[in-house]
């Protein structure tokens, strides 16, 4: 898959984009990324890319020439473009909008904004998807790039190198993980459960989904509404509420 982003602050994507999973996906060639720096769209000698908003107000607005260019350049190669401005009127970003993108054709071109926000002609004549994170206030749109592209790549084929978390992933769709343990099997006085080391594959994958689903009840409900839960599930859940499922036990 082709990504492009177009930024004041190139740095930030050099620095994720350089660790990691997200590094080994490109060193792999699963995704290929392009950073463009808005600076080198200007015109002037100051090399401007805002200036203060029509009718005033706080802050500056990015202006739309640099944008414009910066996109008209990484469009130059002819392959099909989907746009998208990160933004805070954006569509809220979902898990079920990761798994979209990551099956799109067309490369994927960001543009991260900064200031008070870009000139209102920018997205209405360069933008196809407008996208938020959610609803708190960042300083600009490099963080919801990221966070996009993370989610996206690790759905790609090869990119996380272990295929199993993503089945394990589908599995559990909609509902909060089960708890993990690792060893010692006793710690500061706190034992690993008795059937994680039964070695019945049976009885700990349905432990696993209890407890899941215990949690989900506990901190989540709201989830549940979704999660395309099973006969078998209905069940589970409840046993939990005959149980003591408030309390962290
Ligand atoms: C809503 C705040 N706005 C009040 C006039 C000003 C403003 C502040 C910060 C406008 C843009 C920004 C920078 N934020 C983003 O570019 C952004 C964002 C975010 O702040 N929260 C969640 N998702 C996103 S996507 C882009």
């Amino acid at each position: 898959m082709r990504l492009a982003v177009i930024t004041l602050f190139p740095e930030i994507f050099q620095a994720y984009m350089g660790a990691g999973i997200m590094r080994r996906a490109v060193e792999k060639a699963v995704v290929s990324f392009d950073v463009l720096h808005l600076r080198d769209f200007t015109a002037d000698r100051h090399r401007t890319v805002d200036d203060y908003p029509y009718g005033g107000g706080p802050g500056m607005v990015m202006k739309p020439g640099p944008v414009h260019e910066a996109v008209r350049h990484a469009k130059k190669d002819g392959l099909p473009t989907l746009t998208i401005l990160l933004s805070p009127q954006g569509r809220p970003f979902t898990q079920q909008m990761a798994k979209e993108l990551s099956q799109e054709k067309r490369r994927l071109l960001f543009i991260c904004g900064r200031y008070e926000g870009i000139d209102e002609r920018v997205r209405q004549s360069l933008v196809d998807e407008e996208i938020s994170i959610g609803d708190y206030v960042l300083t600009g749109g490099e963080l919801p790039a990221l966070v996009i592209i993370d989610a996206v790549v690790r759905q790609l084929p090869g990119a996380l190198g272990d295929e199993d978390s993503l089945k394990e992933e589908s599995f559990s769709w909609g509902i909060l993980d089960y708890p993990q343990y690792t060893r010692p099997p006793e710690w500061n006085g706190m034992a690993v459960p008795e059937v994680l080391l039964s070695g019945n594959h049976r009885r700990i994958a349905l432990w696993r989904r209890k407890e899941a689903l215990r949690r989900t009840l506990r901190k989540r409900p709201d989830l549940l509404r979704l999660a395309g839960l099973t006969p078998e599930d209905y069940e589970l859940i409840r046993e939990i509420k005959e149980e003591d499922y408030e309390s962290d036990k």
